[in-house]
């Protein structure tokens, strides 16, 4: 069984974050998808993140994609994830393209394209507007 693994905030869960989830799907058998916890995120800059951890991991469950939900909520934890589930792919969106090569070491790590024209930032400044 090939095993997957995909982080991310999926704030605001929209059409973007549903396709990147169905192409890391796509890759093996097993999708596990690592949820930030809202601690996490301003830890590493994320200060405006609308959704708290409980809701996005609600609406990832609800994509139907995961075949398991984690969170995640320390540097380094991939590693440790990678070893503990004995991942075989690390997948990520191409905005990521490099920053995780670190990662090879202990599975493969595929850089998936990003979809254009949507993002939660754009998504949360249009709820300003509003
Ligand atoms: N994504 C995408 N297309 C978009 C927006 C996002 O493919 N238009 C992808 C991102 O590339 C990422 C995933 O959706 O793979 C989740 O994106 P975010 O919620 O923005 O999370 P991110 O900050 O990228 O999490 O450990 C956390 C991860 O390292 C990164």
């Amino acid at each position: 069984m090939v095993k997957v693994i995909t982080y991310g905030t999926y704030d605001l869960l929209h059409q973007g974050h549903i396709n990147l989830l169905r192409r890391a799907k796509a890759l093996g058998d097993y999708l596990i998808v690592g949820v930030t916890t809202d601690n996490f995120d301003l830890e590493r800059g994320k200060l405006n993140v609308r959704n708290n951890v409980m809701e996005r991991i609600e609406n990832v469950r609800k994509t139907g994609l995961a075949d398991e939900i984690i969170i995640e909520e320390y540097l380094g934890q991939k590693i440790d994830d990678i070893q503990r589930y004995d991942v075989d792919i690390f997948a990520i969106g191409s905005d990521w393209e490099g920053h995780f090569d670190y990662l090879k070491e202990y599975c493969e790590v595929v850089y998936l394209e990003r979809t254009e024209g949507i993002s939660s930032t754009q998504l949360r400044n249009e709820d300003t507007v509003r």
